[in-house]
């Protein structure tokens, strides 16, 4: 095996003799219907895992900005928060890079997460956002379960009325569900049934990611031990 060359300014990000910055932080995309539990395995993951430095970032931060007329039409629960379209996917977080002092080009990006969570109904939607993804988690709880916890979760904590979820959840969230969300199951490498309770499902992957943790930081710390034998920074 050659020696690889890294450059630092002493602190992340590492990058290679091509300029390829090191890929830190290990992503988790996390999808499933409204309701399914998606925050519950998010945090039971956080929980087990016990690494410093993870970030949770849901889709819901994501939603568009309603218009006076939107706004309108979600108190008559005749607006669409299902469909795609809902969701600004072209929020950027400017990367700063340290070896020229300036942005580079418009990319999503958290510093110093060694796990990144990203959760959501459409996290899957987004080829970009996929591709970035370590490992593709699918909660896949039954839509009565779904309706029920949604009836509850939008009565008491969102000050909605029966009849208004209803309509909501049969005009739009189970055609998106069926249309949008559940066909990305297969993308999925795992999933998970029935959601925060599956306890050994959580085992499971909390197991991956500590592993695949490990492997990144004895690779990292290779990499480092090399570059400070052989090559000055430039
Ligand atoms: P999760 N939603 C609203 O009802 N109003 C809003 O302003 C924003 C979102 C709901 C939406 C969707 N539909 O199914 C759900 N309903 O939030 C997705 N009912 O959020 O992934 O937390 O379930």
């Amino acid at each position: 095996t050659g020696t690889r060359t890294i450059y630092t300014a002493g602190r992340p990000p590492w990058y290679n003799e091509h300029g390829a910055q090191f890929k830190e932080a290990f992503v988790i995309g996390l999808c499933g219907g409204s309701a399914s539990g998606k925050t519950t395995v998010a945090n039971k993951i956080i929980e087990s895992l016990d690494v410093p430095w993870v970030v949770l970032l849901s889709m819901g931060s994501f939603y568009k900005v309603l218009s006076p007329e939107e706004q309108a039409l979600a108190a008559r629960n005749d607006y669409n928060f299902d469909h795609p379209g809902a969701f600004d996917f072209d929020v950027k977080i400017p990367i700063y890079d340290f070896t020229t002092h300036g942005r580079q080009k418009d990319w999503k990006n958290v510093y110093g997460a060694s796990v990144i969570i990203f959760e959501g109904i459409l996290s899957f939607a987004d080829k970009e956002l996929l591709q970035l993804m370590d490992m593709k988690i699918f909660v896949d709880t039954d839509s009565d379960i779904r309706l029920v916890r949604q009836l509850r979760r939008d009565i008491t904590e969102r000050g909605r009325d029966i009849e208004g979820v209803i309509k909501q959840y049969n005009k739009f969230v189970k055609p998106a569900f069926e249309q949008y969300i559940e066909p990305t199951m297969r993308l999925a490498d795992i999933v998970v049934p029935r959601g925060g309770g599956n306890m050994v499902a959580i085992d499971l992957i909390v197991q991956h990611v500590h592993s695949q943790l490990e492997e990144r930081e004895i690779s990292v710390r290779a990499l480092l031990a090399t570059a400070h034998q052989s090559q000055p920074l430039p």
